[in-house]
């Protein structure tokens, strides 16, 4: 019989924090995160959602988090990288259902942490239980590793623990911060076909470098695996290395979905903020067979100007 998952903060101290790299701390926004320090960069990560919120090198804060972002049961947290799974988006057949799935919305248990000379990482997990049948009739487990160390790592498992194949779509929902949304500029998806939802998901093009200067919500297939996003006004770049994806997602909700969506935090919110999403959306589906696991992974570098 599995022990029952740790949720105690003194026992999460004890088991997994390790001094100066690893602490388990009471976050403001309402629930225990878990801190990783390795070098000049920090993550962290909540157990709710197993949501990174924070990612800062030498202090630099990387990642866009609403300044209204808490942490409530059911629901999700704005910012940071939320984890979609295991649907992405509206579900497939069902739009009563969740929007992104519902594991972001529920508290993960950790599983492991480690300090490492190269890297320090915290493994965080959520099984389906029961009461999920009604939303989602399968057996699986989500496992999600953060590490830090050239670069912040996620890797997204899964696991198919049951006795029937399953199809998923997936995305680790990355907010970057940028200085203001025109001087942010994404390289790499030239060439590639995207599905833009807001055309009815028209089949489009994308030709040169990828700038926004209104709502975009966009999927794009295909070759998406080494992205490139530069802000000019920071003139700090960040490179996005993916694993296991097929597709790459690109969000900015301008001002009318801002305002529709109302926790963004102010009405212009959405010029700090940008979008770049890895994963397994649209056509791009997993299908896992009994015992079958899939891992989907982003490793994040940034070069910061001196
Ligand atoms: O990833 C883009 C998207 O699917 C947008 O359509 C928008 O809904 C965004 O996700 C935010 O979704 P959320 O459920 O977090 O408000």
């Amino acid at each position: 019989m599995p022990s029952p998952p740790l949720r105690d903060h003194t026992q999460l101290t004890a088991r997994f924090a390790v001094p100066g790299r690893i602490a388990i701390e009471a976050s403001p926004l309402g629930g225990p995160v878990v801190r990783l320090i390795h070098g000049e960069q920090q993550a962290l990560i909540a157990l709710h959602g197993a949501q990174v919120l924070n990612w800062t090198i030498r202090g630099q804060g990387l990642l866009w988090l609403s300044p209204v972002a808490r942490i409530r049961d059911g629901k999700g947290i704005r910012g940071g990288i939320p984890v979609c799974w295991p649907w992405f988006a509206d579900h497939p057949t069902d739009v009563g259902k969740p929007a992104h799935g519902f594991v972001r919305h529920r508290s993960w248990e950790m599983v492991a942490a480690k300090a490492e000379a190269l890297s320090t990482s915290v493994v965080l997990a959520a099984p389906t239980v029961l009461a999920d049948a009604a939303m989602w009739p399968h057996d699986a487990e989500a496992r999600l590793t953060v590490s830090l160390g050239q670069s912040l790592g996620l890797a997204l498992e899964t696991v198919n623990t049951g006795s029937r194949s399953f199809s998923i779509t997936e995305a680790l929902h990355t907010y970057f911060r940028v200085s203001d949304i025109a001087n942010a500029e994404i390289a790499g998806l030239d060439g590639c076909t995207y599905l833009d939802k807001l055309e009815a998901f028209a089949r489009k093009r994308q030709s040169g470098a990828v700038h926004i200067d209104a709502e975009v919500d966009r999927i794009y297939l295909g070759d998406t695996a080494a992205l490139e996003l530069y802000d000019k006004g920071t003139r700090r770049r960040v490179l996005i290395e993916s694993t296991g994806s097929r597709s790459a997602v690109v969000w900015n909700p301008w001002t009318a979905k801002t305002a529709r969506l109302g926790d963004m935090g102010s009405p212009d919110a959405f010029r700090q903020m940008l979008c770049i999403e890895t994963a397994n959306a649209g056509d791009d589906v997993v299908t896992l067979p009994q015992g079958g696991r899939h891992e989907l992974g982003v490793t994040y570098r940034c070069l910061l100007a001196d």
